[in-house]
């Protein structure tokens, strides 16, 4: 019996109800339904079920939103949330979307990757007429696939405005090896200038970078019990590729937006490129304890408020006098040292007490400092440590 069919073999198994796992660690743990979908800052659509059907209510509205506390943005999004909120089925269901937009202007939803009629597609024009402001339209669906689907507006300025979410469709049968976590992260970059709220759409320089509607250190870090196996959907709609990095651990590149990608493919990275337009799932077993780091590695997406240097850094030589930068950038004590050219550079401002979730319970102090951006952590916790920020969660509620 080779690999695959041995995973085929316990796939089956497992299928007929059998509290099996591959990992021998984790072979007595039962039972084997499937994790849910955790978006991290993102709230769900839940459906109600009429007639057999799986209906939801979508809105297209204005939002208004803090990607920190205190860098407030009005910008556009879907129930109140930007990104909207995560929508979920199963293969198989029927669904009916019952959309409004209450935007001032017209608009429809585009169901990214699903294959359904063209009349229900959200193409505007070819497949249907726009959604005029304060119009409605039913989409009605079968979902006759599985996997990581998100639905936009197809308006290009609205998209960067916002206008996009997770639409997860479960596989009929789960796919092995079994998940104990099932994250997903959306990302999104956006121009908005000091003192402004609102978004410039046509900008290419972007300042602000997001994961789930938050940068760093905003993101609810994803919580993880050592010994767990965890995926992770990373979804990218805007105008940039972000290549994602994980520290600590190894992953597989196990499914696209298009769907599951077979074992035999699968292959070791620790940092995945995610196109526009684009959904890569990675999935690893969570061996390491750790608060680990995972980011976009481009440079300028580790940054928030992004503004061109003026100060000292641009010029050829200066006084000691004038060079102690504004407040936050590392302290140099040494006047000669504060004349090197191209200082400064990085900058290092530790906010913790801003900070203090029941998730980030633990954490090294000093660790907001240099968590900016797109950038999040997946904490491989000690059974102790996680029960112990569960209960703190709890508490808060
Ligand atoms: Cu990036």
């Amino acid at each position: 019996m080779n690999r695959n069919h041995r995973r085929d073999f316990f796939a089956r198994l497992a299928a007929a109800g059998a509290a099996l796992s591959l990992a021998p660690a984790r072979a007595q743990q039962a039972p084997r339904t499937p994790a849910p979908f955790d978006t991290p800052d993102l709230p769900k659509l839940l459906p109600r079920i009429v007639d057999g059907v799986k209906e939801f209510n979508l809105i297209a509205e204005p939002v208004r939103t803090d990607f920190i506390p205190g860098r407030r943005v009005d910008g556009w999004g879907f129930n109140g949330s930007i990104p909207g909120p995560t929508l979920e089925a199963s293969e198989g269901d029927r669904v009916r979307v019952i959309f409004d937009n209450h935007l001032p202007e017209m608009t429809a939803v585009h169901w990214h990757g699903f294959e359904v009629p063209m009349q229900m597609d959200g193409s505007v024009g070819l497949g249907q007429d726009p959604v005029l402001p304060g119009g409605r339209f039913v989409y009605e669906f079968t979902l006759n696939q599985h996997g990581s689907l998100f639905y936009h507006s197809h308006f290009p300025m609205q998209e960067m405005m916002g206008m996009v979410g997770y639409f997860i469709v479960h596989p009929k049968t789960p796919h092995a090896p079994h998940v104990d976590r099932d994250f997903g992260i959306v990302m999104q970059e956006w121009s908005i200038l000091p003192n402004n709220t609102v978004p410039n759409t046509m900008a290419m320089e972007f300042n602000w970078l997001t994961f789930n509607g938050r940068s760093g250190p905003d993101c609810t870090p994803m919580l993880v019990r050592q010994g767990e196996r965890v995926r992770v959907r990373i979804l990218n709609l805007g105008m940039d590729h972000h290549p994602i990095h994980m520290h600590g651990h190894q992953f597989s590149v196990t499914g696209t937006e298009g769907g599951r990608i077979p074992e035999a493919s699968w292959f070791p990275e620790n940092t995945v490129l995610v196109g526009v337009g684009q959904v890569r799932t990675v999935e690893f077993d969570a061996t390491h304890i750790g608060d680990w780091m995972v980011h976009c590695h481009l440079p300028h997406h580790m940054m928030n408020q992004m503004i061109s240097m003026v100060g000292p850094v641009a010029r050829e030589s200066m006084h000691a006098e004038h060079t102690t930068g504004p407040v936050g950038f590392y302290p140099v004590d040494d006047p000669a040292k504060r004349t090197v050219l191209g200082y400064p550079q990085d900058m290092w401002m530790t906010m913790d007490a801003m900070y203090d979730k029941p998730e980030n319970f633990g954490l090294r102090k000093g660790w907001t400092g240099g968590m900016m951006g797109m950038m999040t952590m997946i904490r491989v916790l000690p059974p102790d440590l996680y029960d112990q920020i569960q209960a703190r969660k709890k508490a808060a509620v």
